[in-house]
């Protein structure tokens, strides 16, 4: 459809304020809310080579993170069912030394959206932040998202924390984000790794339930 492949486009160009209006354009004509998420992750990924390749910069990125959560916010309310009764709590971040959101916040939404409450206690959290949130919102998972293979190795200090606060047992732990494999997960004694926003949803659903 020529309105997605526009989306994709706009994305790619980072351009903020016409997203809005594109994300709308696209429901209106009756595509549907993961297909136009889709598209924009679609533009993000031509960024992601580009900026591997030292073809894009930092601020450009930017431009493109920011055009993301303009479009977003279109598409948060048709992703997510606010009058649904909570199935069960999670705290979600991203791990210590890493300031990516974006997939972080999409993983937010699908909870939400699949009756989750979600407490997002931001970027750059350290193993204890997981854990002192988790007992003061008497979480049943804890998800952590991590982009980064430098920052990989929180993973067992987060493991770590919870086994030290006596509360391993209480709390299941969830990982993702683009370096994290099962493999990875399993070696870490993680309980569930999601590939994507959608599968950390159906997860974190099919254990409350
Ligand atoms: Co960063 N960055 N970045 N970056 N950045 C990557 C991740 C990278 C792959 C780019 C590249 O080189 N190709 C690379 C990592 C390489 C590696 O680790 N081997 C990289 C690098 C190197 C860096 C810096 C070190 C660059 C530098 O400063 N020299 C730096 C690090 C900063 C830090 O965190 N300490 C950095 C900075 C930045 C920006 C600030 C410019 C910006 C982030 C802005 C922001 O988030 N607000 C940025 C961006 C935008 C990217 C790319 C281009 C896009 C990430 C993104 O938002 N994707 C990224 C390349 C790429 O991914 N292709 C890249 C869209 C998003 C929807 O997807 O986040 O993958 P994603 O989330 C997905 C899944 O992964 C999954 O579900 C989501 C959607 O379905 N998921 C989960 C995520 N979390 C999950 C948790 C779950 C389950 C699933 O359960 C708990």
């Amino acid at each position: 459809m020529e309105i997605l492949k526009k989306i994709a486009e706009t994305l790619y160009d980072g351009d903020e304020r016409a997203m809005p209006g594109l994300v709308q354009e696209a429901i209106d004509a009756g595509c549907d809310a993961q297909e136009v998420l889709d598209a924009m992750m679609a533009g993000m990924a031509i960024v992601g080579d580009e900026f591997s390749r030292d073809e894009l910069y930092i601020p450009e990125v930017l431009c493109s993170c920011h055009a993301m959560m303009e479009g977003s916010k279109i598409l948060k309310p048709l992703l997510t069912d606010q009058d649904s009764k909570s199935l069960g709590t999670v705290i979600l971040g991203s791990v210590q030394g890493d300031m990516h959101d974006i997939g972080k916040n999409l993983v937010g939404m699908m909870l939400e959206g699949r009756g989750l409450k979600v407490i997002d206690i931001g970027i750059d959290v350290p193993a204890e932040k997981f854990v002192e949130a988790a007992i003061e919102h008497n979480a049943d998972i804890v998800a952590c998202s991590i982009l980064l293979t430098t920052t990989m190795p929180e993973t067992p200090k987060v493991v770590k924390a919870f086994v030290d606060a006596g509360i391993r047992d209480k709390v299941k732990i969830m990982i993702g984000g683009a370096p994290i494999t099962q493999d990875f997960c399993d070696r870490m004694g993680c309980d569930m790794f999601a590939k994507d926003a959608g599968g950390a949803a159906a997860l974190a659903v099919k254990l409350c339930e």
